[in-house]
């Protein structure tokens, strides 16, 4: 196909007027770079808002590099667009984020880098790429998820669909190889930049094994999967997915009140023999409110209720917003927060202050506390438990409705101006925050992976507190996520391309 002549987007001139080069900011945003592209934004404009963002903490890159993660662009047409950005030769191009200028105004008045959201990208720019993109090679793509670059879209979500009903049902019957299986072709999956058509498509990817390619075959057959119709329609698999949506009730309880013939919540909660502890309660309490999770501008609102809260007891603590929001994911079953202090050790005890201060704003339904169980002697912690040392409080918190458009209704209609939401709080020494950091920020399989290439690649062991090298017989000590990549040898992945 013939294209036009693509005009250079960046005119040569600029470098002469750019005053900004000789100031230094605070980086605030490591993980974001910015590219403004002149073209149609003019060099003047693009100066201001270069300075502008720069001091607000952001990075601006004068020229367009493979480090820039976020390409800003007003009033360029996506075809135009796509052939320059071709034409640099960019590492990785398909996952960097091309943006219009509304994406750049919203987090400048944030403060922050803002989520991307549909309305901030090129129109029609994704339908480009699709048209030009080769399918990306399959022979490069790692076995290992932290090797790979997974944003919050999946363009293979009929198939992911399937699988995570075969996972939870693999859980269920305690079958873990089938379980992992699954787990890692959902994982390749999520990866991938385009949808798999046939199975031709799935040509040395890796971790598709034959059951995994037989769901697909089927499902590309036949729209759906008669393995996965089969459990969906399964009697103990029904009963198990509704007793462990319930907070506070895991795979071990269901299988208890499903052995005791029970179907309903109904049955459950009218056997008096039955005991429910305290994080149950609070689960049948709030069911309707926590299954529905939260979406971006409620996790938002927390943020500054959390924040708020934290820095009337230490005013210069460290609030860091984790997990599946931190990815960039627009909804979640919780909000996870890291809490920590500059000075080591003021940490402790703080959690303590913040449930006593959400009760004191009448917000706090239900907390419980975990103290530290963290001991610095015992490093590495040669066991990879679920949990980490960490002090750490669950909580299930009122949103208010005047605080955020919530969504309050109840089934049985009753009138009320908050609906209940869940919050997880860690709260780790400063000295071990990029590892609480880089696990909590998941995705689980992303940690998984992570620990796993660490182990088999690297000789090293991984986990939320720390880094040991087995050949050197040392902890890595690391003050941020990038140096723990480093010391894995790993190509930085910023959070929103973990969504593995
Ligand atoms: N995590 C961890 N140890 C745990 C539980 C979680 O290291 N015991 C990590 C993995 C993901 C991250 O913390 C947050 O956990 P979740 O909130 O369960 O996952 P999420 O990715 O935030 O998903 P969601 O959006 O549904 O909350
Ligand atoms: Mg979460």
């Amino acid at each position: 196909m013939l294209h036009s002549p693509v005009l250079p987007l960046v005119k040569k001139r600029r470098k002469l007027q750019e005053p900004s080069l000789h100031v230094q900011h605070e980086v605030k945003f490591g993980e974001v770079t910015i590219f403004l592209v002149e073209r149609k934004m003019g060099s003047s404009r693009r100066s201001f808002l270069t300075n502008l963002a720069r001091a607000k903490g952001f990075q601006v890159q004068n020229e367009l590099s493979n480090e820039v993660t976020h390409v800003v662009a007003e009033d360029n047409s996506a075809q135009e667009l796509w052939e320059w950005l071709q034409e640099h030769g960019l590492k990785d191009l398909p996952s960097k984020q091309i943006l219009n200028i509304t994406w750049f105004t919203d987090s400048m008045a944030a403060g922050r880098p803002v989520v991307v959201e549909p309305r901030h990208r090129i129109p029609e720019y994704n339908q480009q790429k699709e048209v030009c993109v080769e399918p990306s090679s399959p022979q490069r793509l790692s076995q290992y998820a932290c090797q790979r670059r997974t944003t919050t879209i999946n363009h293979n979500k009929i198939f992911t669909d399937a699988f995570e009903v075969l996972i939870e049902h693999a859980e269920f019957n305690e079958n873990e190889g089938r379980c992992l299986a699954f787990m890692r072709a959902t994982s390749v999956l999520k990866s991938l930049s385009g949808a798999v058509r046939c199975l031709w498509d799935l040509e040395g990817l890796p971790c598709l094994g034959d059951q995994t390619k037989a769901v697909m075959e089927d499902i590309l057959e036949c729209g759906k999967s008669s393995k996965v119709q089969e459990i969906l329609s399964d009697d103990k698999y029904q009963a198990l997915k509704l007793f462990t949506s319930v907070f506070g009730v895991g795979r071990k309880t269901a299988e208890k009140w499903y052995r005791k013939g029970y179907r309903t919540f109904e049955e459950v909660l009218a056997d008096s023999s039955i005991s429910l502890n305290k994080m149950q309660k609070a689960g049948f309490l709030y069911y309707n409110d926590i299954l529905k999770g939260l979406n971006r501008a409620e996790a938002d609102v927390l943020s500054q209720i959390i924040e708020k809260t934290v820095h009337t007891i230490v005013p210069d603590a460290i609030v860091t917003l984790t997990g599946g929001f931190r990815r960039g994911k627009e909804y979640g079953h919780d909000v996870d927060f890291i809490l920590t202090t500059p000075e080591q050790g003021k940490q402790e005890g703080l959690l303590g202050c913040v449930i006593n201060k959400l009760r004191y704003q009448g917000i706090l339904l239900y907390h419980d506390h975990q103290q530290s169980t963290f001991d610095f002697k015992k490093l590495p912690s040669w066991k990879f438990e679920a949990m980490d040392h960490y002090e750490k409080c669950f909580l299930v918190l009122k949103l208010k409705s005047d605080l955020v458009e919530v969504d309050t209704r109840r089934d049985d209609a009753a009138e009320r101006d908050w609906r209940a939401v869940r919050v997880d709080l860690v709260a780790p020494p400063i000295s071990h925050f990029a590892f609480a950091l880089l696990g909590w920020t998941g995705s689980r399989q992303f940690e998984r992976d992570l620990r796993r290439f660490a182990r088999h690649e690297r000789k090293m062991l991984l986990d939320n507190h720390a880094l040991y090298d087995k050949t050197k017989k040392v902890c890595l000590s690391a003050k941020t996520e990038e140096e723990i990549f480093a010391h894995l040898g790993l190509e930085y992945i910023a959070p929103w391309e973990r969504n593995a």
